[in-house]
């Protein structure tokens, strides 16, 4: 039986999919939340848990779910992010056997196909520690920065260029809200749906300085309604980056499949995954 915390439970597909329909029915439930889904705050999650990775001591990323803490949930690229974890309280609660670190990984491999992405393949394998593995501030990237900065920040984690173009992507998704980062605003039209939209928009787009009181960000010429973070310019002002934003505009299906991989990468990013695992990924039913 699934669900017991005592004695010997070796959880199999079968438990982690309920898992993921929980967190998809709660995604269908709560849909007052922002644009309409918690989906983009969720994936938001997933990734500064893992972004924070440093290949060359092997601390940070996924396993240890340490923003938990108020060190690290007090950084503040992480503002707001309290929104995403207690969304997913009542999961844990239901099913308590699963630790924090691998259910915030489940929660954006959910949200990403519940939002009709691409699939996700996910292992489960993480375990929760304590404060002490708090990462320090500052590993996470800075979008009022450039090229230079997302290259530091991305070879860090031991991404590729064209890597942190397709990573970049999942900026189709959600909104920037002055409350959290000072920024604000949504990248595309229909921020509760992956798609390539924000390279489309990137490319075709006119894009000014927004004027007003709040931090540098850029608006879009025809309707003033989207937005753009200086480090977003930097995917099409930056030669080797653009070529990569050039294909991913021209050819959803190349994005979906690249976007699926890096994520995969980056969800994984110093986890001991036990030997053997690597072929039996997980690939969770998507509800609708
Ligand atoms: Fe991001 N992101 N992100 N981002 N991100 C914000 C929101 C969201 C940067 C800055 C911001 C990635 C890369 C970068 C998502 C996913 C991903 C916000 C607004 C800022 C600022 C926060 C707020 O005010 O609520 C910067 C800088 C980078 C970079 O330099 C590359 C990546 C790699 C991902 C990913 O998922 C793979 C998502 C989703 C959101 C929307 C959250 C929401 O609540 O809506």
């Amino acid at each position: 039986s699934s669900g017991e915390t005592k004695g010997i439970f070796t959880p199999k597909f079968e438990d982690y999919q309920k898992i993921y329909n929980e967190i998809a029915a709660r995604l269908e439930e709560k849909d007052d939340y922002d644009d309409g889904s918690y989906g983009p705050v969720l994936v938001r999650l997933a990734w500064h848990a893992s972004g924070t990775f440093d290949k060359e001591t092997g601390t940070g990323g996924s396993n240890g779910a340490t923003m938990r803490f108020a060190p690290e949930g007090d950084h503040g690229a992480n503002a707001g992010l309290v929104a995403a974890r207690d969304f997913l309280e009542p999961v844990k609660a239901k099913y308590p056997w699963i630790t924090y670190s691998d259910l915030w990984i489940l929660a954006g491999v959910c949200a990403i196909q519940e939002m009709q992405g691409p699939t996700i393949p996910y292992r489960p394998g993480r375990s929760d520690k304590d404060v002490a593995a708090c990462t320090p501030d500052g590993r996470l990237p800075d979008a009022s920065q450039g090229n230079k900065h997302l290259r530091n920040i991305f070879y860090r984690m031991g991404f590729n260029d064209q890597e942190i173009v397709a990573l970049s992507g999942a900026h189709a998704l959600g909104r920037c809200h002055s409350t959290r980062s000072g920024f604000e605003g949504p990248w595309t039209f229909s921020p509760t749906v992956v798609t390539n939209e924000y390279y489309k928009l990137l490319l075709n787009e006119k894009w000014n300085w927004k004027k007003w009181n709040g931090p540098k960000q850029l608006e879009d010429k025809t309707t003033k309604t989207l937005m753009m973070l200086p480090t977003d310019m930097a995917i099409v002002s930056d030669k080797a980056f653009k070529e990569w934003a050039v294909k991913y505009a021209k050819d959803e299906e190349l994005f979906f499949k690249d976007f699926s991989n890096v994520i995969v990468k980056l969800f994984e990013l110093g986890v001991p995954f036990a030997e053997n695992t690597e072929q039996s990924k997980m690939i969770f039913k998507p509800t609708s």
